[in-house]
Order: structure tokens, then C-alpha cells, then sequence
């Protein structure tokens, strides 16, 4: 079902201009308190943190296509030297690979939950575009959705082993919101470059910009080194849950020590740190991290804080790999929002 909820206006950096953009998708989303609850309730931090298909946000422009896998095809067309047409069939009977990637929307609020990490299973594109040959005068691919939706990348970004035509996601075959029967995984990208319901991957001689390209949304949408907060003890929090209010005592009183969990993500380097602060960022101290499966999987975070008196806190928590450290302070929207989402809390 489709919903436009609201109207963004952004400012773009090189001034003047202002792009919009419609925040389709999920219904008013629930707190994942089952999915985070281990960030705080193990002795260790888990190797993976798979959120439901359930709970698992929905991002598509319009409303889910009907697609049939009995008569589904992938086209590989345009400027290839051999167009190819590949059917359900032929995926199930390629080499499969499986494998964890968190998928985030460039469009997601800091703190919000337009992102969750998943089991994926797919074949890898590449012995297709291979065996497809692309012309010598081919810049880019095209990637059509059977929604009309399309988005673009540069050859050479698709002629990669861990690109994979995906029909699995946490164990069951996609769900029709998530685009049955088959999508496109890209790792590094933020999930508008992944098309649900793929139907025609087309080589191209010139540039052109996708759906949400061209409604002023990075080209590139590499995802950014950012972390958030996601949990406080026992509390979800996130951008709709932004103060939590803790006892002295009790099973999750402040007193006993407090708990504060959380994730980063970066495009392809791994998480170095998570800094986290208790107090607005006057001081930092370095949280505990697990070592996830590829860098394509979000790190989990925690660090466990001993408050000496009542009053109001305010936390905040950074990510922080080779290439970049995330800014404390707010960013631009259209390359996807890396800013820290503030924590309210206080101790009674
Ligand atoms: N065909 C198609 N693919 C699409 C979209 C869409 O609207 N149509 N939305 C994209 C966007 S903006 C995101 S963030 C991801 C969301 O994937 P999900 O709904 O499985 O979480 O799908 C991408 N692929
Ligand atoms: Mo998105």
C-alpha cells in the first residue's frame, strides 16, 4: 500500500535549488525491542542481530508489483554484446551464497528505523554479465524494477562477485514488499540502489539519474560511517524514543550500572571505535564492539555506564573507521544522514 506521509523540503548544498522527497513505506513503525533486546541482556555482545522480516522496514515509491516466479524473467539487454534472458529456475540452479548485509534508506531520520540487518541468499550476478559481454561504449547499468522503479550505477560498480540476485531473506523466499521474486543486493550502498522485483539490468551509452536520483538524492549513495543508540537498559530508543527515565534501584536501576546499546554501519570499512558520551560530549569512552561477518553487517555496540547521583544526562555515541569519523554535529539529508541522534535521560 502506498502512503506518502510527508513532504521534505531540502536545501541542497550548492544553495538555491530545493529538492523534495516523499517518505513512502512503512506504517508508524514499532520499536524493535525484540530484535535489540540482546544488546544489553548478554554476558556477550551477539555475532549477529537479525531483524524480523516482520519488523523489517518497507521503502517502495508506489505499491508492491505482483510478480509471478513461474513466469518471471531477468533481461540483460542494451548495450551488452549478448542479451540474456535468465528465469527463476536459473537462479535456484546457480551456486548459491548467503550472507548477512544491514540495509539502511538514504532518506532515514538519525536514530530512526528505516534500517535492519538480515540473512540474504542469493547467486552472484556476475557469470551472467559475464557470459552478456558488455560493449565497449557502455557507462552505466539501469536497473529496472516491475514497479517502473529504476536506479543507475557506473559498469564497473555491478562487474563484482558480491553483487547477487537475492529471493531469500532471513530463511523464507522475499516477501512481496521486499520484492519477490527477486532483488538486486549492491553491498555499500544505501538500499535505493537495490531494486526490489528486478526485471532488466540494461547496459547504457550515456548517464542518466533514477527515481530518487532525480529528486535530489545522492547518485552515489554510498553509506556513510554512522552509529546510533538504540537501546538504554531495558528501553528502546530510536528517533521516536528519545528520553528514557531510570530508578535508582530495583531490577534496572541506574544504580547497579546502565546499559547503553547500539549499531554502526559504514560502506566497506570496519567499525574501529563507537565513542559514547554521557554528558553532551564533554567526555568519551569507548564502547564494546563485536566483529560482524563482512563489514556489509552492522557492529554491535555496547557500554556500560556507572551514574554516581540522580539528574538529567544526555548521551550521545559516534562511529569511527579509517576513512571517516562521524560528525557530532548535523549533516546534510541527500547523501543519507549520518548525524547523532541525542538521548535524553534521567535518573530519578
Ligand atoms: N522496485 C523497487 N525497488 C526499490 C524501491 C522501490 O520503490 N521499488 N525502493 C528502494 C528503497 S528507497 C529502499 S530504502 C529499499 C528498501 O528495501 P526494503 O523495502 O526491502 O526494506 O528498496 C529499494 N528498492
Ligand atoms: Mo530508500
Amino acid at each position: 500500500m502506498k502512503r506518502r506521509q510527508l513532504l521534505r523540503y531540502l536545501q541542497t548544498s550548492t544553495g538555491g535549488l530545493i529538492a523534495a522527497r516523499f517518505v513512502a513505506g512503512c506504517s508508524a513503525p514499532k520499536p524493535p525491542l525484540s530484535a535489540f533486546d540482546p544488546l544489553v541482556k548478554s554476558d556477550t555482545l551477539p555475532e549477529h542481530l537479525i531483524t524480523p522480516t516482520e519488523e523489517f522496514y518497507v521503502q517502495s515509491y508506489g505499491s508492491a508489483p505482483t510478480v509471478e516466479s513461474a513466469t518471471w524473467r531477468l533481461e540483460i539487454t542494451g548495450k551488452v554484446k549478448q542479451p540474456l534472458q535468465i528465469t527463476f529456475d536459473d537462479i535456484l540452479r546457480s551456486p548459491q551464497q548467503s550472507f548477512y548485509l544491514t540495509l539502511e534508506c538514504i532518506g532515514n531520520a538519525v536514530g530512526g528505523n528505516q534500517i535492519g540487518n538480515a540473512l540474504w541468499q542469493g547467486t552472484s550476478l556476475l557469470p551472467w554479465l559475464q557470459k552478456a559481454g558488455v560493449q565497449p561504449d557502455a557507462v552505466e547499468f539501469v536497473l529496472h524494477g516491475a514497479d517502473s522503479y529504476e536506479t543507475t550505477l557506473p559498469i564497473k560498480d555491478l562487474l563484482k562477485s558480491n553483487v547477487s540476485l537475492v529471493h531469500r531473506m532471513n530463511g523464507e523466499p522475499l516477501t512481496v514488499d521486499h520484492g519477490y521474486p527477486v532483488r538486486i543486493i549492491i553491498p555499500g550502498r544505501y538500499g535505493q540502489k537495490q531494486p526490489k522485483w528486478l526485471v532488466k539490468i540494461e547496459a547504457s551509452d550515456r548517464t542518466r539519474q533514477g527515481h530518487w536520483e532525480r529528486r535530489g538524492w545522492s547518485n552515489e549513495a554510498q553509506i556513510p560511517t554512522h552509529g546510533m543508540i538504540r537501546q538504554v537498559q531495558s528501553k528502546p530508543v530510536w528517533n521516536r524514543q528519545t528520553a528514557v527515565q531510570l530508578e535508582r534501584s530495583g531490577k534496572t536501576g541506574w544504580q547497579q550500572g546502565v546499559w547503553i546499546g547500539g549499531v554502526a554501519l559504514d560502506r566497506a570499512l570496519p567499525i574501529e571505535q563507537v565513542m559514547v558520551s554521557t554528558d553532551n560530549g564533554q567526555t568519551w569512552q569507548q564502547a564494546e564492539q563485536n566483529h560482524p561477518s563482512s563489514t556489509h553487517e552492522w557492529t554491535l555496540w555496547r557500554y556500560r555506564w556507572q551514574p554516581k547521583q540522580p539528574g538529567d544526562y544526555t548521551l550521545l555515541a559516534y562511529a569511527v573507521t579509517e576513512r571517516e569519523t562521524q560528525p557530532v554535529e548535523d549533516k546534510q539529508w541527500r547523501d543519507g544522514n549520518s548525524s547523532v541522534l541525542k538521548i535524553q535521560v534521567k535518573l530519578t
